[in-house]
């Protein structure tokens, strides 16, 4: 056996154990061994030369954020330069519930911040806002006086003033910003927003032919209410995917056979998101602490996304349909519940909203059969809000809202605006239906 001539440190090195050295190395033999138990010479990016702004198209393929949007930039004397205003703005979560939040460049969550790695950036941050604030930059290696914390780092912004943030970024993958000042009232008004920076060089020869970015966060916006609640702790009724709750969420649209990436982030106040596929299985390739290892990478159909962390995954679209992805925690796939709803299962309910309706006008209790069917009930619904769950689907109601979106897999060619193709024709025989008889007899089912 060659491996008998390989000296101990050669063992090591190689990973190899031989007639189990490797399990009783001493911490002395660890060190000794070298690069492959040494710590990388950086965790904050080093010195890396500022490059020439990368370009879409040609440095890398821009990514799409679902019901979202792109912050636009421009170059002065080879440095990209951006404007995010921080202001309030009248958004709409679904249609029928709308809310004044807190956002940017008039969106919520503010508008995905896109670069290449070596890019000189500056970005202006204007405050729009009533109140000071400031923005810090999620998992980038910047210089310590422009991380954003207020009070920490920097002076909060005043209301009506621009501050000046500028960096090289010296790293790649999927971050965050998000308010550092006042941060449980201006995080959970909507004060958030993706970052995405590309590797330069692109990967030879390794291209994703979708890239999407979604960002998760959860808010508390009591019925008929104009504003999120931000004292809100534990209790939250609506639940989004770039600050969208189904049906307002936008689908995903792939063609047949294409490698997906979808980059979550999660700026929830209180929750971890796990965000399952249906149809297809992917892979976490990194995290906002960079890239994964194939090695390290695992096959999974539901990735959880903790609070302040992003995960990039990517899968094969290759099978057509409309695959719900959704998260899996089953109280952020409602809108707007209220936890103190009596446990109605069972009972027959209609001459409970009888009697109810004596003493509160327009009781609707939790239905008999569960509470999807309170979706097909059509009961008037207070000023500004929207039902717990639903939207019309092709086979009827679909019985799910807040976390919850459509990916859209098509065979045909579904061009690159993600532009909603409508629902997936299903090839005859291939739906789930009612059982004919002469299958049940001839499989002796009996009911
Ligand atoms: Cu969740």
């Amino acid at each position: 056996m060659t491996d008998l001539k390989l000296s101990r440190r050669q063992a090591i090195l190689a990973g190899a154990t031989v007639g189990g050295a490797a399990a009783s190395l001493t911490s002395r033999e660890v060190r000794a061994a070298g690069p492959s138990h040494k710590w990388e010479s950086s965790y904050s990016g080093g010195n890396v030369a500022t490059r020439a702004p990368g370009q879409p198209g040609r440095d890398y393929q821009p990514t799409i954020t679902p019901g979202g949007a792109t912050l636009p930039w421009k170059i002065v004397d080879g440095v990209k330069v951006y404007h995010l205003i921080a202001e309030e703005v009248d958004h709409e979560f679904a249609p029928g519930l709308r809310a004044l939040c807190w956002g940017y460049n008039g969106r919520v969550h503010g508008p995905t911040i896109e670069a290449v790695e070596g890019d000189r950036v500056r970005i202006y941050v204007t405050n729009k806002l009533p109140a000071p604030t400031s923005v810090h930059w999620h998992g980038i290696f910047l210089p310590n006086g422009m991380d954003g914390v207020s009070g920490l780092n920097q002076k909060p912004i005043p209301p009506g003033e621009t501050f000046r943030y500028e960096w090289t970024f010296k790293q790649s993958g999927t971050f965050m910003y998000h308010s550092h000042h006042d941060e449980m009232v201006q995080m959970a008004l909507g004060m958030l927003g993706m970052i995405v920076v590309h590797p330069r060089p692109a990967p030879a020869g390794y291209r994703v032919d979708r890239d999407f970015v979604i960002l998760l966060s959860e808010w508390k916006i009591v019925p008929g209410a104009k504003r999120p609640d931000p004292n809100e702790m534990t209790d939250f009724n609506v639940l989004t995917m770039n600050a969208k709750a189904f049906p307002g969420t936008a689908p995903l649209v792939c063609r047949t056979g294409e490698r997906v990436r979808i980059r979550f982030g999660n700026l929830s106040a209180m929750d971890h998101h796990p965000i399952h596929l249906h149809g297809h299985y992917w892979k976490i390739v990194a995290t906002d602490g960079g890239p994964l290892p194939a090695s390290a990478q695992w096959p999974e159909t539901t990735v959880l996304v903790p609070v302040g962390t992003t995960r990039d995954v990517e899968f094969i679209a290759d099978a057509p349909g409309d695959w719900a992805m959704h998260c899996h925690m089953t109280h952020h796939v409602m809108n707007q519940m209220g936890h103190d709803i009596p446990n109605m299962i069972g009972v027959d309910t209609r001459k409970v909203a009888a009697l109810g309706g004596r003493v509160v006008p327009g009781y609707m209790p939790m239905g008999e059969r569960g509470m999807e069917e309170m979706a097909h009930m059509e009961m008037p619904v207070p000023k500004n809000s929207i039902p717990m769950v639903g939207a019309k689907g092709p086979f009827g109601h679909i019985g799910m809202g807040g976390m919850f979106t459509i990916v859209k897999v098509r065979d045909e060619d579904v061009g690159n605006e993600n532009k909603d193709p409508g629902w997936y024709k299903y090839p005859p025989g291939t739906v789930a239906d009612r059982a004919r008889k002469e299958d049940m007899d001839r499989d002796g089912i009996q009911v």
